[in-house]
């Protein structure tokens, strides 16, 4: 919305909106016009006047007119930088970790950590990175992510920037948590947020619905959204301002997340590399992640509903899964690689979810229904992959880098993120020759952020259920 708008009065601004939603069969919202108060009225034309209707019915009819395709596409897995324990291996690593290093040192590196989303599935009342996962201290999601940041710009001697994207509904409370937190130990002038776009939610004739009589039922664009909340915010100027060359972009829902491995950040470099990716090796065939793999020959994510099962099974000559690269969402972007989609007029393929949508009637009534009533539009980030010119996919070790908080019980919850957390102390302790005590552990980023340094830190004999460091 414009200033010039905003300091228009209200009844223009109606004017002005009216015939563009009737000439997109949108004019309904308006139905309570009547009823709304100044206030009401105000969020409404706001809300109203951030919509692009054209873009709207566009991604409408892309999500409703999607039909399965006449041949499905040529599934091929993806190169992969491999896991594996020879002599070539390390070799291969280490010269990755010297370079990702020197760009560390060199403050050419930001985190990106993307936290807009609403954590149904958790029902956690609250944003996400509120969320207490630590198995001892119930430190927070949050927590272990800046004090990774943290623990980089101090192992690296680097002011490292760390941007945090929220969305409407969470970013206040975001906010404060980071306040409440004295930053995590985090200089504040490190630490920028910025809040996605929102998308509404239509019915199946592709309508906008209300959530209220005067306010459109919204919700975040998906982590799609980032390349222009990032442009938008004007984070992505702030990142060439501080000499940022390079974007470490991970979820808020994996503690486990090596924020700034370096040796990550070294073979997306030494491969020259626009967006690289890393993944663990599925557990299962049926595993529900996605899967990098080419898609008619360009890479991108095979979702876990679009691979067929006996794909999903087939074994490589060593008996791994064929199609084994499970996504876990972290991601190096290159700067000029954002700006070069953001240039091209960046539009990235929007997705469906169909979901209940609590909304008003044409009656007043709101009801909450009981059947998805609604389309959900999201954007997801690893569409950007196929656009990228190079791109490495880097396979890592689940147990020492997946511990998704997704659901509050059963896979995927906080129990099995505790159990992996716990279990990855237990390792670095019997690393180090001690003996590995019973019950909960917990290490503090700030402690170790790897199993070399873990066992550099510790005190001989000084084995308890806490590690950490202020
Ligand atoms: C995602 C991936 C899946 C796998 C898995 C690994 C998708 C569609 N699938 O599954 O392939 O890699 O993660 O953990 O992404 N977010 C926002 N804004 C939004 C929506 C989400 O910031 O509008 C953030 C959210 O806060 C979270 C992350 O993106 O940090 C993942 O979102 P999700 O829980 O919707 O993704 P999920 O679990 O379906």
């Amino acid at each position: 919305m414009s200033d010039s708008l905003a300091a228009t009065d209200p009844g223009t601004r109606l004017a002005a909106l009216r015939p563009r939603l009737a000439d997109h069969g949108q004019e309904h919202v308006l139905r309570f016009w009547d009823e709304l108060d100044d206030t009401e009225r105000g969020i409404l034309l706001d809300e109203l006047e951030a919509l692009d209707l054209e873009r709207l019915a566009t991604m409408v009819a892309e999500v409703t007119g999607r039909t399965a395709a006449a041949t499905a596409p040529a599934l091929e897995p993806a190169a992969l930088i491999e896991l594996g324990d020879s002599a070539a291996h390390r070799q291969r690593d280490a010269e990755a970790r010297e370079v990702g290093e020197s760009l560390l040192r060199a403050g050419k590196v930001a985190a990106f950590l993307v936290a807009g989303g609403q954590g149904t599935r958790l029902g956690y009342d609250g944003p996400k990175g509120r969320f207490p996962v630590g198995p001892v201290t119930g430190r927070s999601l949050f927590a272990y992510h800046s004090h990774r940041v943290l623990a980089a710009c101090r192992r690296y001697d680097a002011e490292l920037p760390y941007f945090v994207m929220t969305s409407r509904a969470n970013h206040d409370d975001t906010v404060a948590a980071f306040h409440e937190a004295g930053f995590f130990g985090l200089d504040p002038d490190l630490v920028t947020f910025l809040t996605q776009g929102m998308l509404p939610a239509v019915d199946r004739d592709g309508r906008l619905l209300l959530a209220e009589r005067g306010r459109l039922a919204l919700s975040p664009d998906g982590h799609g959204g980032c390349f222009t909340a990032l442009e938008r915010s004007g984070a992505l100027d702030d990142m060439a301002r501080r000499g940022i060359e390079q974007v470490f972009y991970f979820q808020v829902d994996n503690p486990l997340a090596q924020v700034f491995d370096p040796v990550f950040i070294g073979h997306h470099a030494l491969a020259g590399a626009e967006m690289s990716t890393k993944v663990v090796p599925k557990s299962e065939p049926g595993e529900k992640v996605g899967v990098l793999g080419l898609i008619d020959g360009a890479l991108g994510v095979i979702e876990y509903s679009d691979l067929d099962p006996a794909l999903a099974a087939e074994r490589d000559d060593e008996g791994r899964l064929r199609f084994r690269a499970g996504n876990i969402a972290i991601h190096m972007i290159a700067l000029s690689f954002i700006r070069r989609l953001l240039s091209g007029g960046l539009s990235l393929p929007v997705h469906r979810a169909d979901k209940q949508v609590p909304s008003v009637a044409p009656d007043g009534t709101t009801t909450a229904p009981s059947e998805p009533n609604a389309i959900k539009l999201e954007m997801f980030v690893f569409d950007a992959l196929p656009l990228a010119a190079r791109a490495v996919t880097q396979e890592v070790r689940r147990e020492d880098e997946f511990a998704p908080v997704k659901n509050a019980g059963g896979p995927d919850s906080p129990a099995t993120a505790r159990d992996l957390l716990v279990g990855q102390a237990r390792r670095w302790l019997a690393a180090a020759g001690l003996s590995v005590p019973d019950g909960p552990l917990e290490v503090g980023p700030l402690f170790a952020l790897d199993q070399d340094e873990f066992v550099a830190n510790l005190v001989r004999g000084d084995v308890g259920p806490i590690y950490d460091r202020a």
